[in-house]
């Protein structure tokens, strides 16, 4: 049989999943027609290297390994672009998702149901039972609501990570797609300014098979990343914002730790405004590589160290780029909070744009 569809599986430590998912998906579709790309952002178990050991002998199966990236969006919009086939379905890779509904996605997708088929946790039908985590149920509830103001389109379950469409209509869309975060169905619905017609399968969600999640801490936070990059990011781009707002949460602990240390007397005024300027660029290092580069995210001491280093130089331009140009203004007669202000923002620009090159950015 022709190619007809792409699995994306994104990976991040799914070892021990790959083999056994790829029998479940040839029992669900039979033993051609289709293909496997694997997109592993480097994971330290050695996914890349199982699912290269099972591409050997299965020609069905790809592999790309992504070095120094990060995202299960842009896995997946990779994976849109790296097939021939004429569908394609992104699924988890560790067991959640049942290849079960593959081939009912297809038919109906080749029927011209709808644009989209979606594999829904909260459809008639459907079960969560494998969810061990009733937070994340209820924040799924809340986020779904947004979503479907956002989109627009009448879905039980927009945030989910199962779904097929065509190819070339992903395609179509990736120049527009903001990316980031792990919501990439949200993105492409989005994004699309035709309303894509949507189908629903009630999905049995069940429990991970092997390996731990990957989403469960900063999902809230991805979540409305990726809301405010499909509104507000069009005038400030999000990292930008997000730069900004730890910088601003940087003067807060600025003055703490200015507040604790002088009126004490325990240290001259030029002492503890040193030491209040060394933390609090410590603190926005630390909070910048949390979560505004949370996918570039430096690890390890030695990584760590060497960033913090370039994060406490970027800022020392920066520093003095906004002395200069808030001195320049300030003697040309522009009232000081103004003058102070444009240093601020140009020595903010300044840091964002030298460390996201040279702290988290790679050459
Ligand atoms: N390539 C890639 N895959 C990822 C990334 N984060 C998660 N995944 C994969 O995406 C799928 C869903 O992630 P998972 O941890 O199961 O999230 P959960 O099901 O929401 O708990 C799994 O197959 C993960 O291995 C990432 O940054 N890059
Ligand atoms: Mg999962």
């Amino acid at each position: 049989m022709p190619l007809e569809l792409a699995i994306i599986l994104p990976t991040l430590n799914e070892r021990a999943n790959l083999a056994p998912l790829l029998t479940r998906i040839e029992a669900a579709l039979g033993e051609t027609g289709w293909e496997v790309l694997i997109i592993d952002d480097d994971s330290e178990d050695g996914t890349a290297d199982e699912a290269r050991a099972l591409a050997v002998s299965d020609g069905r199966v790809r592999v790309i390994q992504r070095i120094g990236r990060r995202g299960l969006s842009s896995a997946a919009i990779e994976g849109f672009c790296a097939t021939a086939a004429p569908y394609a379905a992104v699924m988890d890779a560790d067991h959640q998702h049942d290849p079960a509904l593959l081939p009912l996605m297809l038919q109906s997708l080749k029927a011209g149901e709808a644009d989209v088929a979606v594999a829904s946790r909260f459809a008639e039908g459907a079960s969560t039972k494998g969810w061990d985590n009733p937070d994340r149920e209820r924040l799924s509830g809340i986020a779904n609501r947004i979503a479907r103001v956002m989109t627009g389109a009448d879905l039980s379950d927009p945030m989910s990570g199962y779904f097929m469409l065509s190819t070339a209509t992903a395609r179509a869309l990736v120049p527009r797609l903001s990316g980031i975060g792990f919501k990439i169905l949200l993105d492409l619905l989005a994004t699309s300014k035709a309303q894509l017609s949507v189908k629903e399968f009630p999905l049995n969600f069940s429990r991970r098979r092997a390996g731990e999640s990957k989403l469960d801490r900063a999902i809230a936070f991805d979540f409305l990343a990726g809301v405010y990059d499909k509104t507000l990011g069009r005038v400030i781009p999000t990292r930008f914002a997000l730069f900004g707002t730890v910088g601003a949460m940087g003067v807060v602990v600025h003055m703490a730790v200015l507040a604790m240390l002088y009126p004490g007397m325990t240290a001259t005024f030029w002492k503890a405004h040193l030491i209040a300027v060394l933390v609090a660029m410590s603190f926005n290092f630390w909070l910048n590589n949390y979560l505004t580069y949370r996918d570039k995210r430096l690890k390890g001491g030695l990584a760590m160290l060497r960033g913090w280093i370039g994060f406490c130089a970027t800022c020392a331009v920066g520093a003095f780029a906004n002395l200069a140009v808030a001195t320049l203004l300030e003697s040309q007669g522009l009232f000081w909070a103004l003058a102070a202000m444009a240093g601020i923002i140009i020595g903010s620009v300044w840091n964002y744009a030298l460390s996201s090159r040279f702290v988290w950015g790679r050459f």
